[in-house]
């Protein structure tokens, strides 16, 4: 755990300070799990980037999503991709840089970013149940041209347990937009990941400085000790 103070029950051990949450009004909100960034062949892949740097996420997240379905929470996981025909891709992304394969090109698990194709999907470790909402999002934020807002307005939520890929950009991204929105976000440190291990670290950063500028940020262990004694 972050803090070395014996944990409160029921409140998480969180930089730069501890807290409790309603329960019932939290939500664990999953990011960008998907095979296109986590597996060889995606677009992850295609930028440039070690992919293996993101395997480290996938154990804490499964812990986390285990007791969030045993304790009945709201999961929500968001899929960053596009629309076939490309008309939610703004050029400005699709043409950007020198990857090896561009959005909408074929690869080895499809089309790279399309919606309906098997890199797009989130990879099988934390595949969401059917009862769970997933979210497609054309951009980083999690809010952009998705129906994220309408979600957590009817399940009564004001807390986000967040966790994904990667730590400095989708998941950066939602968590200002969703700081901006009231939410209060606990980032789960070690169910993030970067391709870049120093961004991971300054992502984390910026979070938590200032007095929680955006947010807390919790490792899973953290969170799991809250979570057992504050539901039970
Ligand atoms: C990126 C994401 N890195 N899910 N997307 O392009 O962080």
């Amino acid at each position: 755990m972050l803090n070395s103070a014996k944990p409160t029950p029921g409140v998480i051990s969180a930089e730069p300070e501890p807290i409790k949450l309603d329960w019932p009004a939290t939500a664990l909100l999953i990011i960008d799990m998907q095979r296109d960034f986590m597996e060889p062949g995606g677009f992850g892949e295609t930028l440039g980037n070690d992919v293996s740097q993101l395997a480290r996420a996938v154990k804490p997240i499964g812990a986390v999503l285990k007791a969030a379905r045993d304790t009945g929470m709201l999961v929500i996981h968001t899929r960053e991709g596009h629309l076939p025909d490309l008309s939610d891709a703004p050029p400005a992304k699709v043409e950007r840089g020198a990857p090896s394969l561009r959005i909408g090109d074929p690869g080895p698990m499809g089309r790279i970013l399309i919606r309906g194709e098997a890199g797009h999907d989130i990879i099988p470790e934390l595949y969401p149940l059917d009862s769970e909402v997933v979210i497609d999002k054309p951009g980083k934020g999690a809010f952009y041209a998705t129906e994220l807002t309408d979600v957590l307005e009817k399940y009564g939520i004001e807390n986000l347990l967040v966790c994904g890929v990667t730590t400095e950009v989708c998941v950066n991204t939602t968590v200002r937009e969703a700081n901006d929105r009231g939410y209060r976000c606990v980032v789960i440190s070690d169910g993030c990941a970067s391709y870049f291990p120093e961004f991971h670290e300054m992502g984390l950063r910026m979070i938590k400085a200032q007095g929680g500028i955006f947010g807390w940020v919790a490792d899973s262990a953290a969170v799991l000790e809250a979570m057992k004694v504050s539901t039970t």
